[in-house]
């Protein structure tokens, strides 16, 4: 079965492709051609994962998912939230993870998670699947791997962070992966 993934991210595509296996194939927007900047002006994952297979749906008729993800962190009301990608006002990761920093200083509270919401549109039906991992905020970064915030993010129960793991490690256990494991498992049930 084909469906297309509505983001241009390839590490998200990649990571979703090894999760879901070759009995579906992922297509991503780049494979169809679609330039378009897809909207994403909800203030919840949710929306924001809906609006992106609304408006694969409503341009090419396709049946997709697409997802929304972020950081959340208690101490910062659950910021970054919605605007994980561009915290600081640009797309700079950099920028991001420093901000994060500073706004946190030397707060004892690090408490965070990473959460993940799918929309997924098929046979005229909307569905949604949802991941969440726990963790906290270290003070530096840590690796090279994976991407976005993982420098900064260890998993509770682990002492590496998200970046120091390999990618199979972060894939046994992200919060994408849980809600892309909810996805598959529903694929399965019904089309295998
Ligand atoms: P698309 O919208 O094109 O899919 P994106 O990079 O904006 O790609 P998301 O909306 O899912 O991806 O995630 C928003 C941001 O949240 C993302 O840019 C990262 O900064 C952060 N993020 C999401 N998942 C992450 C992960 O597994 N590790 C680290 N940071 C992550």
């Amino acid at each position: 079965m084909e469906l297309i993934f509505a983001t241009n991210n390839a590490n998200k595509l990649e990571e979703v492709q090894a999760i879901v296996g070759e009995r579906f194939i992922i297509k991503s927007l780049a494979d169809i051609g679609c330039t378009d900047d897809i909207p994403e002006t909800g203030v919840t994952f949710e929306e924001n994962a809906q609006q992106k297979t609304d408006f694969l749906v409503n341009k090419y008729g396709l049946y997709c998912f697409g997802d929304d993800s972020g950081l959340e962190i208690d101490a910062l009301g659950k910021e970054p939230g919605v605007f994980s990608a561009r915290y600081s006002g640009t797309r700079d990761m950099e920028k991001n993870i420093d901000l994060v920093l500073e706004k946190l200083g030397d707060n004892a509270n690090r408490v965070a998670n990473f959460r993940t919401v799918i929309s997924l549109y098929l046979n005229e039906q909307q569905h949604f699947f949802e991941g969440t991992i726990e963790g906290r905020i270290i003070t530096e970064r840590r690796g090279s791997g994976g991407f976005g915030y993982d420098p900064i993010f260890i998993p509770n129960g682990y002492s590496q962070t998200f970046a120091e793991m390999t990618p199979a490690e972060k894939n046994q256990i992200s919060h994408r992966a849980i809600a892309v494991q909810k996805l598959t498992d529903f694929l399965r049930e019904r089309y295998s």
